[in-house]
């Protein structure tokens, strides 16, 4: 069996003070993606710099930190085939006023700030993001029994 991708998703502190943090992991396994790693934290201003880095200078920067790290999260790793993207077609566009019904943003969240859920770009952004959150011993590996019938393999 060749080796499946792996993303980051994060239920952000509007998810988790809704509580949404069961609806949105339900949505991936049902999905039949894999949840391989999974913690619940408060992001410190430094994390949340390093995992914004790219949007520093941007007008919603600083509130998007101070959003971030206002309450929990619940930080995860997904794996499967190409889940990168089939993770962002489930968590829907950025601005929820523009996902598709049937996605995450587009069915709990009507504002691009409070979005409920974060999940990398691109397998770039995944390993980066993985590695800001997550040691590498922390990640399971493991044969998921469902494999063979979610891929036919
Ligand atoms: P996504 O989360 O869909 O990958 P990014 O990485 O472009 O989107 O943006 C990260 C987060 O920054 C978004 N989830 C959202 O909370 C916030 N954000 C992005 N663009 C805007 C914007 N124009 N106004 C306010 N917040 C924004």
């Amino acid at each position: 069996m060749k080796q499946k991708e792996r993303t980051f998703i994060m239920v952000k502190p509007d998810g988790v003070q809704r509580g949404l943090i069961g609806e949105v992991i339900s949505r991936l396994e049902r999905k039949g993606l894999k949840l391989v790693a999974m913690k619940m934290m408060q992001i410190s201003p430094e994390l949340a710099a390093r995992h914004y880095g790219e949007h520093r200078g941007k007008p919603f920067y600083e509130s998007l930190v101070s959003f971030i790290t206002s309450a929990p999260v619940v930080a995860m790793v997904w794996e499967g085939d190409d889940v990168v993207a089939q993770a962002r077609n489930l968590i829907g566009a950025t601005d929820p006023r523009k996902a598709a019904p049937g996605s995450i943003r587009g069915d709990l969240a009507v504002f691009t700030g409070n979005n409920v859920v974060h999940g990398s770009d691109s397998l770039e952004s995944a390993q980066r993001e993985i590695g800001l959150f997550f040691e590498e011993g922390e990640i399971c590996s493991y044969q998921a029994s469902r494999d063979q019938w979610v891929y036919g393999e």
